[in-house]
């Protein structure tokens, strides 16, 4: 960083917190509902963010919006994995301090919302006792490790790789005793759980920690659910002899962008080396560290790894900068592509015996409504049949380890609770997702989770009339640019710009390994579906045996394609 640039606010408030304890623990019991500019970031660290309910802001007399505020706290699940009892602890918890609701992430994580200060540490340390985690869940950190959730036991490819996101996880989790004296310790400084160690210091970070959020996941060619190319850092595992031999690295994947600001991008992540099994750990950690000391600490929108691989020359540079950190050479990368996704919905044999079902949540909400109540019927699974739980990047979730026996009580549960089967939903619903933005998201400009299921029933209707409805296709929206649900490598990304307007995005693809393009800007909500109309009609008339909607509208291309939408709707 040049002498002329100023550390953002983060930046100094991280230098001067005393490894993320800040004035934390004073505010936490002072009597406002809701804590200082500094204090608002450093909580990302341990999992917490400030939100207030944009439905009800109110105007106050000074003609400024009056808020009330409340918080999201987010639990980090290496590998979306967690028992039932974790889970029930977890619902019980949006109902006894949240919002009753619970929400399955994109990262296979949980987030609970409408949190107020006063429980705060209540929920937090209550999430401790069961053995989980929020420290790091959200801040300038290594996030939740992301890996394939399906629990396959024929042979030891899956089981590696939920065992290495739990490792990475735990070798990247920042060691301040702040978070535990925060938030665990009770009025005797007891700690109610053993999970984190008590050291000072932070040998990987250091004081400040890392410039900016950094992501990793690991995947396979076969199954990129994880959407590794969307990640700072993915791991592609290469299997020889039905055994992980090693990972293909792939760095400096993002989709936070600002569409004004020219000097922001999205960005697919590239092929950075081989390492072995034995390797991945350390190599990742020097890929960190490069990160630490190279990534941009005065301006906060290009200080994510795919910056830093651009500042310091491309990737090739950015690969000697790691080898020299690791202390070895390192080997290219192998000549492996990723060939599918599996999201594991429905039933499943699991290889030893026992089986796992994948069940659709729509946008990853867990909550009952007069026409569901998929939230007791969770309670009820969990309680009876105690299944293994594994929450995917897809939003939904999986139950494993079922006996024959079990099956049709886990149906007949849900079934007697209107919870739809994942055998019973289209195609377009059991592929879409949608980040949450109003009214809990301070940062969305128009709706998401709330929007997408009425288009994804008018797209239903349209699909079916086209005879399309056995298609597979990913629809992602996000309230904003900032990519929550992974807009940018979908077949059909829907992109909050304005109140009520969207981008429309076509042309990437289940894979995750291709960024779509923008087809239409600025579409009123109500046109969304109108707007691709003319594209399905295109792709049903002029597709290939088995090209997907994304594959045919890249190898049309916009023009193509708007030439097409221009003679059907004569605009
Ligand atoms: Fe995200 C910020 C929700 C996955 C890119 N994201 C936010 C915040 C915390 C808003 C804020 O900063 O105040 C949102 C909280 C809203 C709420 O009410 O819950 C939020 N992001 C989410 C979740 C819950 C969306 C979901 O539908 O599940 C996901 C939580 C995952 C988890 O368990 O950790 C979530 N966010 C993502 C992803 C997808 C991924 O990681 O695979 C991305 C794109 C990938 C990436 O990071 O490049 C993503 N979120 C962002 C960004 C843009 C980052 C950037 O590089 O510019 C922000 C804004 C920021 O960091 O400044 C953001």
């Amino acid at each position: 960083m040049s002498e002329s640039e100023k550390l953002s606010a983060v930046e100094t408030a991280k230098a001067v917190s005393d490894y993320l304890r800040g004035d934390i623990a004073q505010e936490l019991v002072d009597n406002l509902d809701h804590f200082g500019k500094d204090s608002v970031q450093l909580l990302k660290n341990h999992g917490i963010y400030q939100q207030d309910n944009r439905d009800s802001r109110e105007v106050g007399e000074d003609g400024k919006s009056a808020r009330q505020h409340s918080f999201m706290v987010r639990t980090k699940i290496p590998g979306g994995a967690l028992t039932s009892d974790q889970l029930l602890a977890e619902l019980d918890l949006c109902d006894k301090f949240g919002n009753q609701t619970l929400r399955v992430t994109t990262r296979q994580g949980l987030q609970l919302h409408g949190i107020v200060k006063g429980d705060l540490k209540q929920t937090v340390a209550r999430i401790n006792e069961i053995k989980m985690s929020t420290l790091a869940a959200c801040g300038d950190v290594e996030r939740n490790v992301m890996a394939p959730p399906v629990p396959y036991k024929n042979d030891p490819v899956h089981t590696q790789m939920q065992q290495l996101a739990v490792d990475l996880a735990e070798h990247l989790c920042p060691r301040t005793t702040a978070y535990h004296e925060i938030w665990v310790e009770d009025e005797n400084g007891e700690t109610k759980s053993k999970l984190f160690g008590g050291e000072e210091i932070e040998p990987i970070y250091g004081k400040v920690y890392l410039p900016r959020k950094f992501k990793s996941a690991i995947g396979l060619p076969g199954d990129n659910s994880v959407d590794l190319y969307a990640q700072d850092l993915g791991l592609m595992a290469v299997c020889e002899d039905f055994e992980i031999v090693g990972y293909n690295l792939l760095v400096g994947g993002g989709f936070g962008v600002t569409p004004s600001a020219k000097k922001t991008f999205v960005a697919i992540a590239q092929p950075l080396a081989f390492v072995r099994a034995d390797q991945a750990i350390d190599v990742a950690t020097a890929i960190i560290k490069v990160q630490r000391d190279f990534g941009n600490r005065a301006d906060r929108k290009v200080a994510r790894l795919k910056y830093t691989i651009v500042d310091m020359g491309g990737i090739a540079a950015f690969k000697q900068k790691v080898e020299e950190y690791y202390g070895q050479p390192l080997d290219p990368p192998r000549p492996i592509v990723v060939s599918d996704f599996d999201d594991g919905m429905g039933w499943h044999e699991q290889g030893d015996g026992l089986w796992f079902y994948g069940l659709n949540i729509e946008n990853g909400r867990i909550h009952d409504t007069p026409s569901m109540q998929l939230k007791t019927a969770l309670r009820e699974i969990c309680r009876e049949l105690q299944p293994g739980i594994r929450l995917t990047p897809h939003q939904s979730m999986l139950f494993t380890d079922i006996k024959p026996a079990d099956k049709d009580r886990l149906i007949e549960i849900l079934r007697r609770h209107h919870v739809p089967l994942s055998e019973e939903i289209s195609e377009v619903r059991r592929w879409s997702m949608a980040c949450p933005a109003l009214p809990t998201c301070g940062l969305s400009i128009t709706e998401s989770e709330r929007a997408l299921p009425g288009m994804i029933d008018q797209m239903e209707v349209e699909l079916k009339r086209l005879g399309l409805e056995s298609e597979r296709f990913t629809v992602r929206m996000t309230g904003c640019p900032n990519g929550c649900a992974r807009p940018y490598n979908s077949d059909i990304g829907l992109v909050g710009k304005a109140k009520g307007k969207y981008t429309v995005f076509v042309g990437g693809r289940r894979l995750g390994d291709r960024l779509n393009f923008i087809f239409k800007d600025m579409v009123p909500a109500e046109e969304v579906v109108t707007t691709l109309v003319p594209l399905f009609e295109f792709f049903k008339e002029a597709s290939e045996p088995d090209e997907t909607f994304g594959d045919f509208c890249y190898r049309q291309g916009l023009d193509a394609l708007l030439a097409r939408a221009e003679q059907t709707t004569g605009a």
